[in-house]
């Protein structure tokens, strides 16, 4: 029987009546939407029971740390660095939320027409259902959207706990020392919030921890090229959506173990789908924790989605830190250079992630690519105006979604991906 943990959710602070129904809602989700799927690799029980325990064993270890002295830093953006975080002994955790709860609640205070991820992660914290805010010691905001840069003014409001990196919008020499201007203040607020000095010595063993995941993340996604792919792109995605608020080395030490067992699963050509199944690429906005609806759909629907450009996929992995630094300086000169190479669509220009597209379809042997924007996600949205021009130029079917976090939409979006798997099977067949 599962353990009691209603004491801890009180004692953070939850609506516990409120808190109860949405772990129920959760539960029958996973149990359909995951748990449905058929061979599955064993590796994946481990992640079955992160979630499981996604608001107790983890919020319990999370209270342990804090209670040895550890100050719980909350992040929403990649570009935020998670080395600096370990470097002062604090634990990270992403606070995006990827579910329609609250928004009744979070639209008295932001527009109607605000992207469903920011909606949520306010929903969350005003309907009391987020053990993991609570927690935070300090909260990390970035000026990357509008939507966002704003919500963190409100969120602040809420909390007291936000703090703000100023993030340049362009990555020119100007925008360059900016950025690193502000790596370094994150450090000095760091240092200043735990009373834990930056040593080389904690700054390298951070960047090696943080690398070494990264390194995890980076050998799944090379395994998805396998026709059939090893593993679903659900149970892909959720790795992913895990590794924001799981132990960084337990989970880097858990994901090696499963593509251990993809590596044998492609030897001996067993795969999640036939062989010579639609393959499908999704780019765009990201995909919080529990926002498995596209996945779901596409899957449900005879595909195999084999990468995520995207912030809660590639885009949080793709380039690793040098760890070639003698001092906490050069260290923060390595930490601001690797996290700009991030292609998010804040920026202008930002031909980087276009090229990187390319090189994921190839890569990936994509068939077909879609890209995913949550509705009024103004930078992704914009984008994927040049994301069709270069996809169409590899003569890639090309499909553009805009959705939110309800199911309203969930018979309309399921024939027009039916539709797309069509042509594309069309085309591979002939
Ligand atoms: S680096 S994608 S994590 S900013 S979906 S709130 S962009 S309106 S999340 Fe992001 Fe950092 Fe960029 Fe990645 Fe705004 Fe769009 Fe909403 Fe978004």
């Amino acid at each position: 029987m599962a353990k009691d943990y209603t004491q801890m959710w009180s004692g953070i602070g939850l609506n516990l009546k409120a808190h109860e129904g949405l772990l129920a809602v959760l539960g029958d989700a996973y149990k359909n939407i995951y748990l449905a799927q058929k061979n599955r690799p064993k590796g994946m029980d481990y992640f079955d029971f992160v979630i499981s325990e996604v608001h107790g064993l983890r919020i319990e270890e999370i209270v342990e740390a804090k209670n040895s002295g550890k100050k719980v830093i909350g992040t929403f953006c990649v570009y935020v660095p998670e080395e600096l975080v370990l470097a002062v002994n604090g634990v990270c955790i992403g606070l995006c939320a990827g579910a329609d709860v609250g928004a009744d609640e979070a639209e008295k205070y932001v527009p109607r027409n605000t992207c469903a991820l920011i909606k949520a992660f306010l929903g969350f914290k005003l309907a009391g259902l987020c053990p993991y805010v609570e927690l935070t010691d300090l909260i990390v905001g970035e000026t990357t959207c509008d939507g966002k840069k704003k919500a963190y003014e409100i969120f602040d409001e809420i909390t007291n706990k936000v703090y703000v990196m100023e993030l340049p919008n362009k990555k020119g020499d100007d925008g360059r020392r900016m950025w690193r201007n502000e790596i370094k203040r994150f450090a000095d607020k760091l240092q200043e919030l735990t009373g834990n000095k930056i040593t080389l010595e904690k700054l390298s063993e951070a960047s090696k921890i943080v690398n070494a995941k990264r390194k995890a993340l980076q050998r799944l996604s090379a395994l998805r090229a396998a026709d059939p792919s090893p593993i679903s792109g659900l149970d892909a995605l959720l790795i992913n959506q895990v590794s924001f608020y799981d132990d960084p080395i337990r989970f880097t030490a858990k994901t090696n173990e499963l593509c251990d067992e993809l590596e044998a699963r492609i030897k001996a050509g067993t795969g999640v789908t036939e062989k010579g199944s639609p393959r499908v690429l999704i780019s765009g906005s990201p995909m919080a924790i529990p926002n498995w609806k596209l996945h779901a759909i596409i899957e449900g629907s005879g595909a195999t989605v084999v990468g995520e450009e995207s912030c809660v996929g590639e885009r949080n992995f793709r380039t690793l830190m040098d760890e070639n630094f003698a001092s906490v300086e050069q260290g923060i000169d390595k930490l601001s250079e690797r996290t700009l190479t991030v292609d998010c669509a804040c920026f202008t220009p930002n031909t980087e992630r276009l090229d990187n597209i390319k090189e994921m379809v190839k890569r990936l042997d994509a068939d077909g690519v879609i890209h995913y924007a949550l509705q009024f996600c103004t930078p992704y949205m914009m984008e994927a105006f040049k994301v069709k021009k270069v996809v169409d130029a590899m003569e890639v079917p090309f499909l553009r979604i805009e959705t939110d976090y309800s199911m309203e939409d969930m018979g309309q979006l399921t024939t027009r991906v039916a539709a797309f798997l069509e042509m594309i099977q069309t085309r591979v067949n002939a």
